[in-house]
């Protein structure tokens, strides 16, 4: 009975946590990449360039920083996507299983990813070394991958 309610209030903290992460924090950028987070492409373009920075989430006056910069990436369907990411601090590993992508990041080595956004849909992307920060911000180190339709230009 303890244990279950314990269980409870810790779903409900990630779950609060998540949903602090897909708020886009008013004029949060990086000045490491100048990104901020959400990165969007044009329908027209064929290639995409994405300049992407890993660092340990933390929280700085009660704002979420670090973590994956872009944190959000929408594309469209067909478009080679080009990612050149950096760790900033201690060794991150980029994971998007949707793609079959897990790509180390040494820090201070930027480190290439390449795949083409064929599947539409929305795809988690996350950082796979359990040890890169205390779990509870390791956990934070989550970002989106939007793949729309070709056809869909809002
Ligand atoms: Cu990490």
């Amino acid at each position: 009975m303890k244990k279950s309610y314990f269980k409870t209030a810790v779903r409900l903290l990630s779950l609060a946590l998540l949903a602090a992460l897909f708020i886009p924090a008013a004029g949060f950028s990086n000045p490491a990449s100048g990104n901020h987070l959400i990165f969007q492409s044009k329908p027209t373009q064929s290639v995409v360039n994405i300049t992407m920075i890993a660092s340990v989430p933390q929280f700085k006056n009660g704002k979420l920083t670090g973590g994956w910069d872009p944190r959000r990436i929408i594309v469209y369907q067909g478009q080679t996507v080009n990612l050149t990411i950096e760790a900033l601090d201690v060794q991150h590993i980029f994971a998007l299983p949707a793609y079959g992508i897990k790509q180390p990041l040494t820090p201070g080595k930027k480190e290439q990813v390449s795949f083409v956004a064929n599947k539409t849909g929305m795809f988690f992307f996350q950082c796979d070394n359990k040890e890169c920060a205390p779990m509870a911000l390791h956990r934070l180190m989550v970002g989106q991958l939007i793949v729309k339709d070709e056809k869909d230009t809002r």
